[in-house]
């Protein structure tokens, strides 16, 4: 059977069993039926009603579950909907998914098809569709805040404000254009061109907050110095789990590790490096050639070593490790002690303030390549017809006009529609 934008689909949308509860959509014009043959009937839309749920095939008793139905367009998928909250164990969940692909009508949803009906269906946008696959994902509290943001609209919003600003400018001058043609009289087209300016403002101004792929990846934190300065250690303790090898052996650490974690809600990918020092070792100087590109790539460098020899970059703080061993020399940012704790508050604290800088601040939504990629097409429409003649001007608006389009996807954009639904499970 090939699948169809009209068939009723069903999945498990809860987690993997077993669990309490276990959450089964339907969506499609076959939802209404399905339910009421297994339910004994369509409960009132949107209560929820307690029901004996049959295997309508043989008339099976399967569950006694909560029975929700939504009749579309106003509901999450723009379709009629109906849930099953049944009870979460597998044979439950797998006996009444059974049931369901037994109706006729009705089959199992491809990953992320209930979010691309959504969007079909106008429920959503692209851009809130996004911010959807970003909420689930979100492992931080600042990767929740900017998917919620971008899933409420916020984006969405500040676009449609946009193309309604440069269709007025577009009007104004194709007016100007038409009016002069005729009589050979200048219009002023200063309203048109202002506008125009003004909206490349606030496009250029979002596009400079920080990215979303460093919301996503985290904040890279890289661990840099000579060798047994106790990067390691250091690394460890900021992981809080033991992913470095840790000995007095110097040389120990060859290649590049990461460790994933959230610093009061930031997230930041913590990276420990080898040794920096002059060796012959073949495998030791690859690990130190890949440590120095990390050094060149950190977002905030913790150098360990001598604070003069430090790389001269914007976020390096000069660490004094093993401080309950070693005496920390002058010009060092912090002394810290991996081994009794010391400094390591501190640490952590100097740490968080520098991610929350290079991370968007509350009030900014973090854009994705995608995103930014057509925020960048329409500001060089805007741009384009900058102090030209109007015939130019008109036509760097219009190229502006479908830019902003693919931001909410409303331009011919089938290619990418299957990346993006392909980043939801089924069920979603
Ligand atoms: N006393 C003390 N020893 C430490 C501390 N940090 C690391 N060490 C020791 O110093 C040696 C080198 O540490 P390591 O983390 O492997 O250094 P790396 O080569 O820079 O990664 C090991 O023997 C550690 O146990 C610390 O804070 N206090
Ligand atoms: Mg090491």
């Amino acid at each position: 059977m090939t699948d169809r934008r009209d068939d009723t689909i069903f999945a498990l949308s809860s987690g993997a069993p077993p669990a309490a509860i276990g959450i089964i959509r339907i969506s499609g014009p076959a939802a209404a039926a399905a339910l009421a043959a297994m339910a004994g009937g369509l409960p009132r839309p949107r209560q929820a009603a307690l029901r004996w749920l049959v295997d309508p095939a043989d008339g099976a008793r399967l569950d006694h579950a909560l029975a929700l139905w939504f009749p579309g367009p106003g509901t999450a998928t723009g379709e009629d909907l109906a849930e099953l909250h049944v009870h979460g164990g597998r044979a439950v969940i797998d006996r009444v998914l059974g049931a369901l692909s037994g109706m006729a009508g009705l089959r199992a949803a491809r990953a992320g098809e209930f979010t691309r009906r959504a969007f079909a269906n106008g429920a959503i946008d692209l851009a809130e569709a996004e911010g959807l696959a970003d909420l689930l994902a979100a492992e931080t509290e600042a990767q929740r805040r900017n998917a919620l943001a971008l899933m409420g609209g916020v984006l969405s919003q500040k676009v449609d404000a946009w193309q309604h600003r440069i269709l007025e400018a577009s009007a104004r001058i194709e007016a100007i254009l038409d009016f002069g043609d005729e009589d050979d009289v200048e219009g002023d087209d200063a309203r048109p061109r202002a506008i125009a300016d003004e909206v490349a403002v606030e496009i250029a101004e979002l596009l400079a907050a920080p990215p979303a792929e460093r919301l996503r990846d985290g904040v890279r934190v890289v661990l840099a110095g000579p060798p047994n300065a106790g990067k390691s250690t250091l690394f460890n303790a900021l992981a809080g789990r033991d992913a470095a090898i840790v000995t007095d052996i110097p040389g120990t650490t060859r290649d590049v590790l990461e460790a994933p974690v959230a610093l009061d809600g930031w997230p930041l990918l913590l990276i420990d490096t080898a040794g920096l020092r002059d060796g012959d070792d073949p495998v030791e100087r690859i690990g130190i050639a890949r440590a120095s590109r990390a050094v060149e790539e950190a977002d905030i460098l913790l150098w360990l070593g001598r604070p003069e020899d430090a790389p001269d970059l914007p976020a390096t703080l000069r660490v004094a490790a093993r401080c309950d061993v070693a005496v920390p020399g002058a010009d060092t940012d912090i002394a810290v002690s991996a081994v009794t704790g010391q400094g390591m508050g501190d640490l952590r604290r100097a740490i968080a303030e520098r991610a929350a800088r290079l991370l968007p601040r509350e009030s900014e939504i973090a854009l994705n390549l995608r995103q930014r990629d057509a925020l960048v097409d329409a500001l060089d429409g805007l741009r384009l017809g900058k102090g030209q003649e109007a015939l130019l001007f008109a036509e760097g608006l219009r190229i502006a006009r479908a830019a902003l389009d693919r931001v909410t996807g409303r331009a011919g954009i089938e290619d990418m529609l299957d990346g993006l639904f392909g980043r939801f499970c089924i069920g979603k």
